[in-house]
């Protein structure tokens, strides 16, 4: 990703699909991946608000991939795909929000990019909002070829059963956790029937995609943790990610549970990878640290990088969310690694909005949400990534209250931030700063 590389892309671009219309927020969603086995990276939007289908079902959701080339995103070759329409399952109903998660990653091993994509509020066997995944295998010829999988809660997948689940599928995330070559698939439901939450990891299969009789359930009861036994509202699986933290051949399960009940609750878990997907044993939970002051939803953003330059990777997480005034200014702390799982961490690095260090001319606000999205990305070249600090209510001179956002660039020297850095407003980087853009409010790069 580089920030002065960027092109912009809607559904007005020529070769996109459909037409832009109100409220669907297009590219709220992004992935990327290599779909048709070519040199070049495409682009998969989610697009869970559009009115996809001849019957023009209300926020029925879709996808669309946008294919790379040597002169970057071809807007003319893409593929829209949405429930009834390519290779996707089902039919397209009010409020399915098909695209709701999407991530990419080749869970067959045969070179070509797959799509899993959820339709969070699909209704499955009479039960409304339970949720589904679909996946839709890539080939030579991009996603419309081959048939695709459903996933969804209850048999055979292990875990609870689909009655006591709601929106499986709010959150995807890919990786090899047991080392075969293959990626697996995470998938949460973090607000089940008690918002509690909990997270499938699905293997990779040469033959079928994926293996769902052989996947894991994890909640805050598992052997896999050692965390207090799970409460109301914990919202386990808010978010997750897949890296290999300690560099052992298998990807690493984080998963944050923000506990959006109270301040000082928030909690992050990473779970070690092992032959049997996941290890019982070398797990690290990060409990919200004192961070000064009050702040909620610890765990409500996190982004994995490289900052410190020392080959380990680090983990950033946020807090950035109050339920009311004087609760949101927002931190974010980094986490750096260093070798095993439990020590990720020994070292780590607060930053706050209200840390003079970081203001940089910029008044903060009550609810600015510093934090409100996290990203990594090798921004000026150097080697190691720097962290991107996202600030989505931020306002500006002409806007104060709720304004434009602000996008943070932080650089490491060491594990000390911040290092150097740089604010940028859209106003700045292209597009015009418009009130209520919420510019920052989610930041996309490749995983390291
Ligand atoms: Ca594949
Ligand atoms: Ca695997
Ligand atoms: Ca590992
Ligand atoms: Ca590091």
């Amino acid at each position: 990703m580089t920030l002065d590389n960027a092109t912009a892309i809607n559904q007005d671009s020529p070769g996109v699909p459909d037409e832009p219309e109100a409220g669907e927020q297009f590219g709220q969603v992004l992935a990327t991946g290599n779909l048709n086995g070519d040199r070049y990276d495409d682009l998969i939007v989610g697009n869970p608000l559009e009115t996809a289908g001849l019957s023009e079902q209300p926020e029925s959701g879709a996808i669309t991939a946008i294919y790379g080339s040597k002169r970057g995103f071809r807007t003319r070759k893409t593929e829209e795909a949405f429930q009834g329409l390519g290779r996707a399952q089902g039919a397209p109903e009010a409020f399915d929000r098909f695209g709701n998660a999407v991530t990419v990653a080749d869970f067959n091993a045969d070179g070509f990019d797959d799509v899993a994509v959820s339709a969070t509020e699909e209704e499955v066997d009479t039960v409304e909002a339970a949720g589904e995944v679909q996946i839709l295998p890539g080939s030579a010829h991009g996603l419309l070829i081959r048939r695709g999988t459903v996933l969804h809660a209850g048999k055979p997948l292990s875990g609870p059963d689909l009655t006591d689940t709601e929106l499986f599928g709010s959150v995807l995330s890919a990786g090899d956790f047991n080392g075969d070559g293959r990626d697996d698939l995470a998938i949460s439901s973090p607000i089940d029937f008690r918002d509690r939450g909990g997270v499938w990891v699905v293997p990779g299969s040469r033959h079928r995609i994926l293996s769902p009789r052989r996947a894991r359930f994890v909640d805050q009861s598992s052997p896999w943790l050692e965390a207090a036994p799970p409460a109301d509202q914990d919202d386990f699986g808010a978010l997750l990610d897949s890296s290999d933290f300690d560099r052992d051949g298998n990807d690493d399960l984080v998963v944050s549970a923000p506990d959006t009940d109270g301040p000082g609750r928030g909690r992050v878990f990473v779970i070690r990878g092992g032959r049997g997907l996941l290890s019982r044993k070398g797990s690290q939970q990060l409990d919200e640290p004192d961070l000064g002051a009050t702040y909620f939803g610890w765990g409500s953003s996190m982004t994995v990088g490289e900052f410190d330059g020392n080959r380990h990777l680090d983990l950033a997480v946020g807090a950035s969310f109050g339920p009311g005034m004087n609760h949101c200014f927002g931190a974010v702390m980094a986490f750096f690694g260093a070798g095993k799982l439990k020590e990720l961490g020994l070292r780590r690095n607060l930053l706050t909005e209200l840390d003079p260090r970081v203001a940089l001319g910029t008044q903060p606000q009550d609810c600015d949400r510093f934090g409100s999205a996290l990203s990594a990305a090798d921004v000026n070249g150097r080697g190691s990534d720097e962290l991107l600090i996202g600030e989505s209510q931020a306002g500006d001179e002409d806007h104060p209250a709720t304004g434009p956002g602000y996008l943070y660039v932080f650089a490491a020297v060491d594990d000390n931030f911040p290092g150097e850095h740089k604010v940028l407003t859209q106003g700045a980087e292209g597009g015009g700063a418009v009130v209520g853009d919420q510019f920052g409010a989610a930041l996309a790069s490749s995983s390291p």
